[in-house]
């Protein structure tokens, strides 16, 4: 069988991250797509001269042009800029949106049956855009933050807990931005859910509200630290979790943001929920059950993915 062709749409470090990891899991070939000249030949010849060492047979190859990535199997959409520190991502639409537009007719044209991750940022609103513009079916586009968010809750309630990552089954839903909603009862420890967690004394009331704040702004803690971009390494491992559960027909549910049609009431836009991926793309969005507090959280951050996706409209008057 033919190894699978995975498109990489922003080769910065995110995308060039995200080249490493895919080749390194032997995932298929790559192609680093970007506007910038040499820096996609440059990581991808750096890589490829790397599978001599840890010993894969991928190819990686960098392009400037659109026609490289034809017949992808996957397109992994990171073309754009990031936050720089006092940004908020929602400040990044006016410049990200034009990118969406460029990247959405290329994918169009030449790589028309891609699952399609996007990462860019505001990621509801660009993954809502990068569909519009792309025209490919709502099932085959979705957008990478959920996996991200889970991991940070889940990483910083095994740090407080002192239990392994690995026995920690975090959810973050809504949209990728500060009123993001930490599920608590949704999520576990060792099997037990967060408030029954605190009740077994594994961490306490204050120390979990502490880690849904830090949670909500863990993209914030990483720009202000690196001072020059955000985070790479957590968002690319995501990325390719969703990334392997379409290639290998896996069928994980993750938290992404997918097209809602009727599901949590809500319609005709893109928020974060479970999703079962497989072969299909999106092959089912799971509904929580939610309380009245969940259901508010849910809204406000709803709202605010509206308002995200109504700034593009007011940009672009094709979106409208
Ligand atoms: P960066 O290292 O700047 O890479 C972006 C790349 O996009 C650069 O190499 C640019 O040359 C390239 N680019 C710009 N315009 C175009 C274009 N029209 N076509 C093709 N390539 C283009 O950024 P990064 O990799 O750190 O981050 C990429 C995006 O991901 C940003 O928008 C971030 O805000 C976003 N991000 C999202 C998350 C989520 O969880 C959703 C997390 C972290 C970063």
């Amino acid at each position: 069988m033919a190894r699978a062709k995975i498109a990489l749409i922003g080769a910065g470090m995110i995308g060039g991250t995200l080249a490493h990891v895919a080749a390194r899991e032997a995932l298929g070939d790559v192609i680093l797509f970007d506007i910038a000249e040499g820096t996609p030949q440059g990581k991808a010849l750096d890589i490829a001269e790397a599978t001599a060492v840890f010993g894969s047979s991928v190819a990686l190859k960098g392009a400037n042009d659109y026609a490289e990535i034809a017949g992808a199997d996957i397109c992994i959409v990171t073309a754009g800029v990031p936050r720089k520190p006092g940004m908020s991502r929602d400040d990044l639409i006016g410049i990200n949106l034009k990118v969406m537009k460029a990247v959405g007719e290329g994918i169009k044209a030449h790589a028309p049956n891609a699952f399609v991750i996007c990462i860019t940022n505001p990621l509801d609103a660009m993954v809502w855009a990068l569909q519009k513009f792309s025209g490919l079916p709502k099932e085959k586009v979705v957008g990478m933050a959920g996996v991200l968010d889970s991991a940070r809750f889940a990483y910083f309630l095994a740090e407080k807990t002192g239990v392994s990552v690995q026995d920690i089954h975090a959810w973050t839903l809504g949209g990728h931005g500060d009123d993001m909603v930490p599920m608590v009862r949704h999520s576990t420890i060792g099997g037990l859910p967060l408030p029954d967690a605190v009740s077994a004394g594994f961490l306490t009331q204050d120390e979990l509200d502490a880690i849904v704040k830090r949670t909500r702004g863990g993209g914030g803690e990483i720009v202000a630290l690196l001072k020059t971009g955000s985070a790479f390494y957590a968002p690319a491992e995501s990325a390719i979790a969703m990334a392997k559960s379409y290639l290998l027909d896996q069928k994980r549910v993750l938290p992404c943001a997918v097209w809602l049609s009727g599901e949590y009431g809500l319609s005709d836009l893109y928020v974060g929920v479970p999703a079962l991926i497989g072969a299909g793309g999106v092959e089912k969005v799971i509904e929580f059950t939610t309380n009245d507090e969940e259901k508010a959280m849910f809204a406000k951050s709803v709202e605010s993915v509206q308002g995200l996706i109504q700034a593009c409209k007011d940009i672009d008057g094709s979106l409208a």
